[in-house]
C-alpha cells in the first residue's frame, strides 16, 4: 500500500490520493496510523528520489500538492470530537524555509489536541514570531526548520523572545527534519519533538511546567 501512496505522490496524483485514502479509511484504519505508516514514509522516499537526482523539483512539488491533499481529506478523522480548550499556539516555519507540510501537520494534530493553533505560515522572521506571541498571547511557540541553512534562525528567535522581554511567559518547542533534541537544547528552546504526536505530547508537558 505504501508503494501505491508513493505511486499517487510521485504521480502528483490527488484523484488516486483520495481513492487510496478512502480504501484505507474503509478498512477502519485511524488518520493518525495512515498519516504515520503510508504517506510520510511515502514522502520521504520522494526526499530520496529527490536527493539521488531520479526526480526534479516539479515533481517533488506536485508530490507536496497531493500530499497536502492527503492531508486535509484526514484532518477532521484527526480532530474527532470536541476536546477540552488545551491552550494557544503560535507556530511557524522560520525565515527562509518554505516547507510547511509538517509544520501542517503537528498544527493539525495540536487542533485535535484541543489547542487553539495561529499558524503564521512559512518563511517566518522572528520579529513576525514575537509579534505573534504577543497578538495571540500564546502559551506555545512551534518553530519548524527542514533545511540545515535555517536551523540557525530559531536561536535567533528565541533570542528576539527574550529582547523582547517574552521568553518567560512561552514555552518553546522546535522541530523539522534536520533539528536534534541535542540542538534545540543548545539554542534555548524548551523542547524538541520528532514528529507530529510527539509534538502533542510535548505541548501537554510544557503546559505543565
Ligand atoms: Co525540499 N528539501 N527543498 N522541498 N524537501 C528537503 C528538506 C531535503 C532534505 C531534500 C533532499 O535533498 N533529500 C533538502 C534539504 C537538505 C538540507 O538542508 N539538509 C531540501 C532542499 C535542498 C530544498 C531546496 C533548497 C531545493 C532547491 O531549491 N534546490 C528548496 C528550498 C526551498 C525553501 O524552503 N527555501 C526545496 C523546496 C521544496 C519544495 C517547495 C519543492 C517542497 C516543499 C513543499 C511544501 O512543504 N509545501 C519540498 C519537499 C516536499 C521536500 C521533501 C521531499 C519532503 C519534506 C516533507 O514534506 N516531508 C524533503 C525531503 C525529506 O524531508 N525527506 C525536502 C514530510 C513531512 C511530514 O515531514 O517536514 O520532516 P517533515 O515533518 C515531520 C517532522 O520533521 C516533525 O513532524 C513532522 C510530522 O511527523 N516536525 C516537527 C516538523 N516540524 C515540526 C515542528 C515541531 C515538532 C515537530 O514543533 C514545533
Amino acid at each position: 500500500m505504501q508503494e501505491e501512496f508513493f505511486s499517487a505522490l510521485a504521480a502528483g496524483d490527488p484523484v488516486k490520493m483520495e481513492s487510496l485514502l478512502k480504501k484505507r479509511l474503509d478498512q477502519v484504519i485511524p488518520a493518525e496510523k495512515i498519516i504515520n505508516e503510508d504517506l510520510v514514509p511515502a514522502m520521504e522516499k520522494v526526499g530520496v528520489k529527490f536527493q539521488k537526482n531520479e526526480i526534479f523539483l516539479p515533481e517533488v512539488m506536485l508530490a507536496a500538492r497531493t500530499m497536502q491533499v492527503g492531508l486535509k481529506i484526514l484532518q477532521p478523522k484527526l480532530a474527532g470530537g470536541k476536546r477540552e480548550f488545551a491552550g494557544r499556539v503560535v507556530i511557524g516555519t522560520v525565515q527562509g524555509d518554505y516547507h510547511d507540510i509538517g509544520k501542517n501537520l503537528v498544527a493539525m494534530m495540536l487542533e485535535g489536541a484541543g489547542y487553539e493553533v495561529f499558524d503564521l505560515g512559512t518563511d517566518v522572521s522572528p520579529e513576525r514570531f514575537v509579534g505573534g506571541v504577543r497578538k495571540h498571547q500564546a502559551h506555545l511557540l512551534g518553530m519548524s526548520a527542514l533545511l540545515t541553512t535555517t536551523m540557525p534562525v530559531m536561536e535567533q528567535i528565541v533570542r528576539a523572545l527574550a529582547e523582547a522581554g517574552l521568553r518567560d511567559k512561552v514555552k518553546v518547542m522546535a522541530g523539522g527534519a534536520p533539528v536534534t533534541r541535542d540542538y534545540a537544547g543548545r539554542i534555548g528552546a524548551d523542547g524538541y519533538a520528532p514528529d507530529a504526536g510527539a509534538a502533542v505530547e510535548l505541548a501537554k508537558k510544557l503546559r505543565r511546567m
